[in-house]
């Protein structure tokens, strides 16, 4: 191993970016070495409070500027992003320690919803509706929704953030921000990077944005506000369970991205070469923390041994290492933490009648404080209740079938709807797995990967995964209200559903 301080790194990159992380009550790590690497300051309840105070002030005066204008705001923030793509991009490798290409392309991503959101600000489309009543008009206009509340978490750090952050910008809302903990110095840079775009759009409200820092109090603090409209919160189901009835609780709106336990079916059929490339970017890709992550494969019993067997050689040599190293495929997991919990599914996996190659633990004696792990390969039987559950860690289950309605049944079983593909050349196999019959995933894919989804469609899922779709396609309706309008242009009272209502004459 080369030789590395995360300290000496992130004190570069954090001055020129903009922020100050030399004080502050709460320290992040670089998961690349486990050092510290700068500190920020926590918010309390009150300071949550006086934050959301300020983001609802910002929206009153922000809910009137022509959605046009406020895409202005997002343009200037994307050129702000495309000068800082370097450096933020190795900040969030630094911070969440994926490999600095997906480093950058999560910063690429924040960029396609900015340029998505500028396009968007002149669609805010309300349909025009046929009235059943002479001289009426019926319509429905959508208006800003108010102070919208981003819980994100560490894995995308940032681009997650973004394609809630620039369409409700666009749609007139402020923003209040809980970064993950384990991530709050990427989150500091890009509150940075906004107000330098907010600088050059000249007069924007103070408060538009707001980012509180901590855990689970500052969130709650969130999570409880009645002036917060929409809470959009990335994290496991768990979280998910906690933040969906107590945002109900107020009749507060909430937009969930939980838990994922994504699936691909292999057909006797797939391009092999083509899958395998699949597999192992969707599988081992950001160390397997990604919510869309491979977790389950469901291979034809034909021609499994023989993708198991290209999939072993695959995983012994994969590059595990500082993932800001050219070459390196797969970085850290984000603490000790995650090594446990792999380490823990890993025997339960076994003790299921698994049979797992790989997931010990690599370079430990350079990085004592560091989790790298060789990706695993699980063979399972059947998918018993470990692989039912989703593990935030580079394990791929490999599991048989022999017909193509066993598989779809297979993959529907788990609680989890986000993510799935199915590799095949055969026409009738694809067009099924995509139909009402097929996935029931928020995302289903032909001959890709579950992960890597591009800004355009909507992102999210079913079931455990919480309901919410971010980003693009009509996303966008999540963060505006709806109002129907009725418009009597006429002389007449003609009521609906043809009630006659004459009061007596006087
Ligand atoms: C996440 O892991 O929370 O589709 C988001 C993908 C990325 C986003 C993942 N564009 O894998």
């Amino acid at each position: 191993m080369t030789a590395f301080d995360s300290a000496v790194e992130a004190k570069t990159l954090l001055e020129g970016l903009g922020v100050d992380s030399t004080a502050g009550t709460w320290e992040s790590r670089s998961p690349i070495d486990g050092g510290p690497i700068g500190r920020v300051d926590a918010a309390d309840g009150e300071a949550v409070a006086a934050a959301i105070g300020r983001a609802h002030e910002a929206f009153l005066q922000w809910r009137l500027v022509p959605p046009p204008r406020r895409g202005e705001l997002v343009r200037l923030f994307g050129e702000t992003l495309r000068e800082e793509k370097a450096a933020l991009g190795r900040l969030v490798s630094l911070e969440a320690g994926k490999i600095l290409q997906e480093g950058l392309g999560e910063v690429q991503e924040m960029i396609d919803i900015c340029d998505f959101a500028v396009g968007l600000s002149r669609q805010l489309y309300g349909l025009t509706i046929a009235t059943e009543r002479p001289g009426h008009r019926m319509m429905e206009t959508w208006h800003p929704l108010g102070v919208v509340g981003v819980i994100s978490a560490f894995n995308f750090p940032v681009a997650v953030w973004a394609w809630n952050a620039c369409l409700a910008l666009v749609c007139g809302d402020s923003l209040v921000w809980k970064p993950s903990e384990k991530t709050p110095l990427t989150a500091a840079a890009v509150g940075a990077l906004f107000r330098r775009a907010a600088e050059r759009f000249g007069d924007a409200p103070a408060g538009l944005l707001e980012v509180v820092h901590g855990g689970r109090e500052t969130g709650g603090a969130l999570v409880d506000d009645p002036r917060v409209a929409l809470v959009s919160a990335t994290g496991s189901t768990r979280m998910g369970r906690e933040v969906g009835p107590r945002v109900a609780a107020r009749f507060g709106r909430t937009l969930l991205e939980l838990g994922g336990n994504n699936g691909m079916v292999v057909t006797p059929s797939a391009d092999l070469e083509l899958a395998e490339r699949a597999i192992a970017f969707a599988a081992v890709g950001t160390a397997g923390q990604r919510c869309t992550s491979l977790r389950r494969l469901i291979v034809h019993d034909d021609i499994k041994d023989a993708l198991l067997a290209r999939l072993k050689r695959i995983w012994s040599g994969i590059p595990v290492g500082n993932p800001l190293d050219p070459g390196v495929l797969v970085g850290p997991l984000i603490d000790r933490m995650a090594f446990e919990a792999m380490e823990k599914v890993l025997a339960e996996a076994r003790a299921q009648g698994g049979i797992v190659t790989g997931g010990e633990r690599l370079h430990a004696e350079s990085w004592p404080d560091a989790y790298y792990v060789r990706p695993a390969l699980v063979e399972m039987a059947g998918q018993s209740d470990v692989v039912m559950r989703e593990t935030f860690a580079p394990i791929l289950y490999v599991l048989g079938f022999r017909e193509l309605d066993e598989a779809i049944a297979l993959h529907n079983a788990v609680p989890q709807g986000l993510a799935s593909a199915i590799f095949t050349t055969d026409l009738r196999e694809a067009e099924l797995f995509l139909s009402a019959a097929g996935s029931d995933c928020g995302i289903a894919n032909v001959n890709i990967g579950p992960s890597g989804a591009e800004i355009g469609g909507a992102f999210g899922g079913e079931k455990e995964t919480g309901g919410g779709r971010e980003s693009g396609s009509d996303a966008w309706r999540a963060y505006m209200r709806r109002a129907t309008n009725t418009i009597n242009y006429g002389r007449d009272l003609p009521l609906a559903q043809g009630i006659e209502f004459s009061l007596p004459v006087a």
